[in-house]
């Protein structure tokens, strides 16, 4: 490979924290519930885990922090800026899988998001060209 395109891949990884909520699963409207979660976008793949403050018992012991809750496969995935009656809150996305499961995903710096949308649709156009 190319050392262009191993720098690719690189740009195509990304963690951080963000907030994220699912508001539908096979098409069918489910009720928000924000939280926080560390977010990982791996081998095309995007990884919420659990917020350890939800576990029952569990503060935030290091291990419950690495428990995913949720993936998305971007393969046929799409992203977008959520239209505003989605959320009363500012800087939201809204990722909807090929599955037609669909997330908000969240966060108030301005350039936070702005990178995870870019990585996102980095990664779907990426994906669409396998
Ligand atoms: O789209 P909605 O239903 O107005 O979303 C809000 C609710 O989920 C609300 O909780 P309740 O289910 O207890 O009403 C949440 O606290 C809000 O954060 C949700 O709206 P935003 O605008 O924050 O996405």
């Amino acid at each position: 490979a190319s050392p262009e395109m191993l720098h690719n891949v690189s740009n195509l990884e990304k963690a951080g924290i963000l907030n994220k909520t699912k508001i539908s699963e096979n098409g069918k409207k489910v009720r928000k519930n924000w939280g926080q979660s560390w977010t990982v976008l791996h081998g095309g793949v995007l990884t919420f885990h659990k917020d350890p403050k939800s576990t029952p018992g569990g503060t935030s012991s290091k291990t419950n922090q690495i428990v995913p809750e949720f993936t998305v496969d971007l393969k046929g995935a799409t992203i977008g800026w959520a239209a505003k009656e989605k959320s009363s809150k500012k800087n939201v996305l809204e990722l909807k899988s090929r599955a037609g499961t669909e997330f908000l995903i969240q966060y108030d710096t301005d350039s936070i998001i702005t990178d995870w949308h870019k990585v996102i649709t980095d990664t779907i156009r990426q994906l669409d060209m396998d």
